[in-house]
């Protein structure tokens, strides 16, 4: 499966690997070290260099507890990096956001792809994706960032999420976007306790039936940190490329990470497993 990222082809038919460029001030695995446009391209730089093939550029935090950021603040953000990364580099940049305003803004300075948590609930969000015409991930959150930790609760967690899914592309089909144009994504962390996690992580092949490619992202998040004794972000290293590996063995397609390289050689023995040294 090839997705046409306003221009860029996306081959699918191989796991990819996204890396995360957050210029957030608060973000919690990078502190907020990648706001400036020259250190946001260097850093993008590096990931492309260490294998990646999307930069997903977010500017608003969605981590447990975050506080809302207004429009123009995430635009002051994201746009001058967006504009920096596709004028000097060749790859796709993906765009995480839920305000239709960011969507458009970001698409008109070379985006490709929107990843939004919150799958186009946005007021006026379907109508901008569906104008843009580039692929939208849609991620499953149970609740909103400020309170989604404190007692998310599922009959059965795959199920569940399954129908939203269901209900979230019925609801883009009729609007005119494209289903060859959807990516799926269970939302690690986001309105899930651990048990949940692991549960989603054991059972992502539920998802295949649905028949759209799987987007996971558990890097660094805390399922990691609580299994290994509560260790810190930036000890979470292993853990997350274990996680990346078995949901690359349930079928994801495309992993969400901070740490590309690892996660590329990662990728590069799973696929050698599969398609043969030469493959
Ligand atoms: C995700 C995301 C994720 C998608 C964040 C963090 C929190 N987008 N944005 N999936 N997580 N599609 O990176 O820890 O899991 S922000």
């Amino acid at each position: 499966m090839i997705l046409d990222c306003a221009g860029k082809q996306l081959d699918l038919s191989r796991p990819k690997v996204m890396g995360i460029l957050n210029v957030t001030p608060d973000s919690f695995s990078d502190g907020g070290d990648f706001i400036s446009p020259v250190i946001a391209i260097s850093h993008a730089e590096q990931m492309l260099l260490d294998g990646a093939d999307i930069i997903d550029v977010g500017g608003e935090s969605t981590r447990p507890g975050a506080d809302a950021v207004s429009e123009q603040e995430e635009l002051d953000r994201v746009i001058p990096v967006v504009e920096a990364i596709t004028s000097r580099l060749s790859t796709i940049v993906s765009i995480d956001t839920s305000k239709p305003v960011v969507m458009r803004e970001a698409a008109a300075a070379g985006a490709g792809l929107i990843n939004d948590v919150l799958a186009l609930q946005a007021p006026g969000a379907v109508m901008a994706a569906q104008e843009l015409e580039v692929p939208i991930c849609l991620m499953h959150m149970q609740g909103w960032p400020r309170t989604m930790q404190k007692d998310p609760v599922y009959g059965d967690v795959v199920s569940d999420i399954s129908e939203f899914f269901e209900q979230r592309v019925a609801n883009c089909l009729s609007a005119g976007i494209l289903r060859e144009r959807l990516i799926l994504d269970p939302g690690f962390g986001f309105g899930k306790t651990l048990e949940h996690n692991l549960t989603l992580l054991a059972g992502l092949d539920g998802f295949r039936e649905l028949g759209l490619p799987l987007l996971v992202g558990i890097s660094r998040k805390s399922m990691i940190g609580t299994i290994l004794n509560d260790a810190p972000a930036d000890e979470r290293l292993y853990g997350s490329v274990a996680a990346a590996v078995l949901a690359l063995e349930r079928g994801a397609s495309i992993l969400r990470v901070h740490d590309v390289k690892p996660t590329v050689d990662a990728l590069k023995i799973v696929n050698a497993v599969r398609f043969g040294v030469n493959g």
